[in-house]
């Protein structure tokens, strides 16, 4: 399997984030990648840089003022005399006006923004869209007849909508993986997230479409972030009713359970039959993991990867989450070498 690759994710680096009420350095750390870099180089795959992709390519998903936003954020933070990384500290939530984008760079950031988590610094922009051109990289590859790829996406991307960022995420590398697998003329592609958190910006993407099927397993947002979306009675709407699935498990799930949660998502993928498979891969379901409480061992990601080949459809890999940096580099060897059978 290709592994696809940029340095330039070490770009988006040196923010801080909010976190029971204090800035603290990042959890969505650099040297997630490096060791992830590092695992799978060990395990023998190839590594490739990404190629490059037009800007549209950006806007068959998000919407052009947004991605306008996060490409200039930072230059226009600066322009103000403002140095280091940008955190939002006001929201449009109920009651507040969201037909306007306020001018200032404040309230826009507010505007695109879900939380006080995801800091913009310099090189955010460039990380971001190198590893949008990494996951449609590997789905340019599995488009021309290689069976799956990986692209080692950092920063991840399944919490960022159509126009929102939020969840250490900017641009979607996963819904951009998948609609480039459309665009390239597979009918039908399943997308599965099985990282800790409910991937609300891939759902908000393909909310109203019965091409793409969602399916995500993760923590109840009963007690977990992102806590506004992600619950089970969420199916879709307009044409895409019936085309969103979320498989919600309580803080403790231990593999049990949580391989039970997979049959059920491997068989609502099965009945869709598709034609492709995109998966966002967060390893945060990991007993070690910092910010998370699901109990997955490190021997259940390689049986996590042989299920999945079991679709027998051409895949793409993407990366999301997790946190325990230490083992984040076998965990996601794991579910790679399983889905090749190598373990
Ligand atoms: C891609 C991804 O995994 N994003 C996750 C973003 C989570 N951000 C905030 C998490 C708040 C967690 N609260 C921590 C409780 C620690 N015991
Ligand atoms: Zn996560």
């Amino acid at each position: 399997m290709k592994v696809v690759h940029s340095p330039l994710h070490a770009r988006h680096d040196g923010g801080k984030e909010l976190h029971r009420g204090e800035l603290v350095p990042c959890f969505e750390m650099p040297v997630r990648a490096d060791y992830i870099l590092k695992a799978v180089t060990r395990a023998g795959f190839e590594v490739l840089e990404p190629r490059s992709f037009p800007q549209e390519s950006l806007l068959r998903v998000h919407d052009a003022g947004f991605v306008e936003f996060l490409r200039t954020a930072h230059a226009e933070w600066q322009a103000l005399g403002k140095q280091g990384f940008m955190l939002p500290s006001g929201f449009p939530a109920r009651g507040l006006r969201r037909d306007h984008i306020p001018s200032g760079i404040n309230g826009r950031m507010g505007y695109y923004a879900f939380d006080a988590s995801t800091p913009i610094v310099e090189g955010t922009w460039e990380a971001a869209l190198a590893a949008a051109h990494c996951a449609l990289t590997a789905a340019a590859l599995v488009s021309e007849g290689e069976k799956s790829a990986y692209a080692l996406c950092r920063p991840p991307g399944h919490h960022a909508g159509h126009s929102l960022y939020g969840g250490y995420c900017f641009l979607n590398n996963a819904a951009l993986a998948a609609q480039h697998l459309r665009d390239r003329g597979f009918a039908r592609v399943a997308l599965l997230d099985v990282d800790y958190h409910h991937g609300n910006g891939t759902q908000d993407i393909f909310w109203e479409r019965s091409d793409v099927l969602f399916v995500s397993i993760h923590a109840t947002p009963e007690t977990e972030y992102p806590y506004f979306l992600g619950y089970a009675d969420e199916r879709g709407a307009g044409a895409g009713e019936g085309y969103t699935l979320n498989l919600p498990l309580p803080r403790g799930t231990v593999w049990k359970e949580y391989s039970a949660a997979l049959n059920t998502a491997m068989d609502a993928i099965g009945s869709f039959s598709p034609d492709a498979l995109v998966v966002s891969l967060g390893v945060d379901t990991y007993e070690g993991d910092p910010i998370s409480a699901f109990k997955l061992a490190q021997e259940h990601y390689p049986q996590m990867g042989q299920r999945l080949a079991g679709l027998k459809v051409p895949t793409v890999f993407v990366q999301e989450g997790g946190y325990a940096v230490d083992e984040i580099g076998t965990n996601v060897a794991g579910v790679l070498e399983g889905f090749l059978h190598k373990r």
